[in-house]
């Protein structure tokens, strides 16, 4: 229900709650649409806080009765929560509530997902379970009995006692309320063992519906992976008996990381060969790590508001990415993570909706799980270790767990221990955190007498969020190839603090070519006058992987820049270099791989913008199709090579080497598909007997315009299966040409299966619209106006997955009067829908601004 005024929260208003909870007593009795919450709680006054308003959090709750230490009391009720009078001393609270978890379509709280009882409790959906200060610097332990007929009956912590229709569980380690979780349901298991590092031998179970017992155990092994990783690396061991993950069908993001159990959305877990692709094997590795690393950063020590959300998630996913670095190679993995940074992170900070890593205001937290607050937060972790060297780093994070386990805290602690630990005053560091904007870095060069200097200007466009932007410190890693290709001066760190600032190289007996922002090592735009001789020279000598990919990358997009503003032809310096580097056997076919793609439409948007030139979508998708034309001529003789790597004679692996051959053979397909009509794609489509093998195929007859016929088996022979339909709606849209796309997404919200209260469905469908550049951004509006038409829809009854997809529109500032007129009558259009969600509105107010 849309509230009178949206409230906004500020983070200068924290205040700590007045009281401390001991412990916390629930007693669920299950029931689809009447489940009763019995709550007993011990609060003491805190010595430590002034404010002593009685407060607890509570929506969607009918209360049936609650007491203070026995006594009936009739509490003050509102949409939001409860206050009463309580006595000056510790007291006991208990409370009875009714809730509905049927009726929860929101995914929130406690709710259904194929007769399966689950919570979400992050952010803030433990306040629809019951009446609790739903907050995250309040922690406690937890003892939960569950009451039910169904077989698993699983919560937090240990198991205690089960019997027919009941279990109790006990989490000993204090906790916050956005980690409760319950789930009761028909699951099986797939069961394994752990020893930790101190030999505590821990029970491991990832829970599934009966059916997809076969699809866990790449996700068990990931697991186990993981809790030996952070044991090796950071020190940090499990502290429970048993580790339990379940699998759910209906659920708004990748996972939680609940204490003891993570709850994960099925496409994060399940996985065989025949139905995930080895993209789906590695970002299930990446989750598991990822919700399992939150066992220390996050659950042991977590937040003390919700502002302070980049302190765990920032550093968890800092940590999963060292994880899956170590486990299939730096080089693919940091250029991965930046072509994500750049696609997702990067428009948000040039936007409308840009905020700091650590915002300072909010409606709604739930918008606020951003690739700002999580993948620029894990950059500027990347930062603080470069700057500090690894040494220091672990010895800060030593601290850190010392330190702070069992608390609720803020960036200012985090950043105190590396102050306490390097002596360094990091107060211009801390604002990587305060400020929004990513900083455009603009480099000059001098060479004289031997001394090659290279200058830097650093700025960062005011916003909202940040309207007069300070210089912030900026880790540059440099290296020196010399003439001849040699490198002549190893990576350096320079470390830039002023607005301008120079460094100068002595003593060099030639004028050297730079190699600047090496491992991408700062966030930034690098903005440089340069040649595309010398990227290529680049492209062909650089020592550091990131910049020789990157060098690649920056010729595709002076060439792509260069056809949409000049109708040139494709440049020879791109064709050439990339020629050179794919058929390098030596290079890693990964790698080689990611040298065939080309940036993305939407980044050449973003590119054009920044030159003052207005994007045009249709003159960016030719340009795309002729540069891939262009270059699948020039390597045409060696497709077929290239290709040939994909065929793995060894069984089935979804590990770093065979998954690098296919997607180096899944790209050759790509470029031969469009010299060849389809013809290789069709025969690897009817040879293909795994998932990854099989999509690439099918995904090259839809852009070749062709697979009509294998579209339709696709189907026939993966109906039963959601997650590969998902994969069914998600490939037509995608691949649709820009003429077709919409037609084919509205088309398909009428397919059957187009079960749009799921969100994986409507992701699936809408996320490829929005992707699909030129199809969503048809001169007549109609892709805007078919996403608007299902945001207004999907809003009443899932709020946070129809706000998170309003951000397709972010970007609409960039586009022609035209499509920006067009893109701001369907905003108007959902913020004028009757009862729109506190989500949606403040999505729609901040990206219309
Ligand atoms: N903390 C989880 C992500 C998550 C956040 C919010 C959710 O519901 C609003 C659900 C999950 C993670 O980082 O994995
Ligand atoms: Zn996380």
């Amino acid at each position: 229900m849309r509230d009178a005024a949206p409230k906004t929260i500020h983070l200068t208003d924290y205040t700590p709650f007045g009281y401390l909870v001991d412990e916390v007593h629930l007693t669920f009795d299950l029931d689809p649409s009447t489940t009763r919450v019995r709550s007993r709680v011990r609060f003491r006054p805190d010595p430590a806080a002034t404010d002593r308003r009685f407060f607890l959090h509570g929506e969607q709750l009918r209360l049936i009765r609650a007491a203070i230490d026995g006594t009936e009391i009739d509490p003050e009720i509102t949409d939001e929560g409860l206050t009463c009078a309580v006595p000056d001393a510790p007291f006991t609270w208990e409370a009875e509530v009714e809730i509905d978890p049927a009726a929860n379509t929101a995914l929130e709280g406690l709710y259904l997902s194929n007769g399966m009882f689950c919570t979400q409790c992050e952010a803030e959906g433990f306040r629809k379970i019951t009446f609790y200060p739903d907050r995250p610097d309040v922690m406690a332990t937890f003892t939960v009995r569950i009451n039910s007929d169904l077989p698993v009956l699983l919560s937090n912590g240990n198991p205690v006692q089960s019997g027919p229709g009941f279990a109790e569980w006990h989490d000993p380690w204090p906790k916050p309320s956005y980690l409760f979780a319950l789930v009761a349901g028909d699951l099986v298991a797939h069961r394994d063992r752990f020893t930790t590092l101190s030999g505590r031998e821990v029970d491991l179970a990832v829970w599934v519906r009966p059916g997809d017992e076969h699809k866990c155990a790449f996700a068990m092994d990931s697991l186990k992976k993981a809790m030996k990783w952070d044991e090796e690396v950071y020190g940090r061991e499990y502290d429970l008996d048993v580790f339990n993950i379940v699998a759910v069908d209906d659920f708004n993001m990748g996972a939680m990381e609940n204490k003891g159990l993570n709850i994960f959305n099925s496409s994060a877990v399940l996985a065989s060969p025949d139905t995930a692709t080895d993209a789906n094997f590695e970002r299930i590795e990446a989750i598991i790590a990822h919700e399992y690393f939150h066992n220390w950063t996050g659950n042991r020590i977590t937040c003390r508001d919700w502002f302070q959300l980049c302190l765990k998630e920032g550093l968890t996913v800092f940590r999963d990415a060292q994880f899956t670095a170590d486990q299939r190679g730096a080089a693919v993995k940091r250029i991965s993570d930046v072509i994500d940074l750049r696609a997702r992170q990067f428009p948000e900070d040039d936007g409308p909706l840009a905020h700091p890593v650590r915002p300072e205001s909010y409606q709604e937290i739930n918008n606020f799980y951003t690739a700002t607050v999580y993948e620029k937060g894990a950059e500027v972790i990347g930062m603080l270790k470069r700057l500090v060297g690894d040494r220091k780093y672990y010895e800060a994070l030593d601290l850190y767990f010392a330190r702070h386990d069992g608390q609720a805290c803020t960036i200012e602690d985090w950043l105190k221990v590396f102050e306490d630990v390097t002596g360094r005053d990091l107060t211009q560091f801390k604002r990587w955190y305060t400020q929004a904007g990513t900083p455009r870095l603009k480099v000059e060069e001098n060479w004289q007498d031997g001394t090659y200097t290279l200058t830097f200007t650093q700025s960062i466009k005011p916003s909202a969020a940040t309207p007069d932007p300070q210089p912030q410190v900026i880790p540059i890693a440099v290296g020196l190839l010399g003439p001849n290709g040699d490198e002549i001066r190893p990576t350096e760190i320079l470390e830039m603090t002023e607005a301008r600032q120079s460094f100068a190289f002595a003593g060099l007996a030639a004028r050297p070519v730079p190699s600047i922002l090496r491992d991408f090592s700062a966030p930034v735009v690098l903005d440089r006058d340069t040649t595309n001789a010398e990227r290529a020279f680049l492209l062909a000598h650089d020592t550091d992987p990131f910049n020789r990919w990157e060098a690649g990358r920056m010729l595709a997009r002076e060439t792509l820049i260069d056809m949409i503003t000049r109708d040139a032809a494709p440049g020879a310096d791109y064709l050439d270099g990339i020629r050179a580097v794919v058929r390098d056997d030596g290079l890693d076919p990964a790698y080689r791989a990611l040298m065939l793609a080309l940036p993305t439409q939407s980044e050449l948007t973003g590119t054009l913008h920044d030159r003052g030139i207005t994007p045009d979508p249709d003159a960016i998708w030719r340009a795309h199709e002729t540069l891939k034309l262009a270059l699948a001529q020039h390597l045409q003789d060696l497709l077929p090579r290239l290709h040939a790597e994909a065929q793995v004679d060894a069984p089935y692996s979804p590990d770093a080497e065979q998954a690098g051959k296919r997607a180096l053979g899944a790209a050759a397909l790509g470029l031969t598909s469009r010299v060849d009509g389809g013809a290789m794609a069709a025969e690897q489509y009817a040879r293909a007997d795994n998932m990854t093998l099989q999509l690439a195929a099918l995904s090259c007859l839809l852009t070749a315009g062709k697979g009509e016929a294998e579209l339709a088996a696709f189907y026939d022979q993966w109906r039963h299966d959601r997650l590969v339909i998902d994969k069914w709606f998600m490939l037509q849209v995608a691949h649709a040409s820009p003429d077709r796309a919409v037609e084919i997404a509205r088309r398909l919200t009428e397919h059957p299966d187009f079960n749009w209260k799921n969100p994986n469905r409507f992701r699936a469908l809408f996320g490829a619209l929005a992707m699909n550049h030129a199809g969503f951004h048809r001169a007549d509006g109609a892709g805007y106006a078919l996403l608007a038409d299902w945001l207004i829809r999907l809003d009443p009854v899932n709020p946070q997955t129809a706000a998170r997809m309003c951000s397709a529109f972010q970007t609409w500032r960039r586009y022609d009067a035209n499509r920006q007129a067009l893109i701001a009558a369907q905003l108007d259009r959902i913020a004028a829908q009757p009862d729109l969600s506190r989500d949606v509105t403040e999505m729609i107010s901040r990206i219309r601004t």
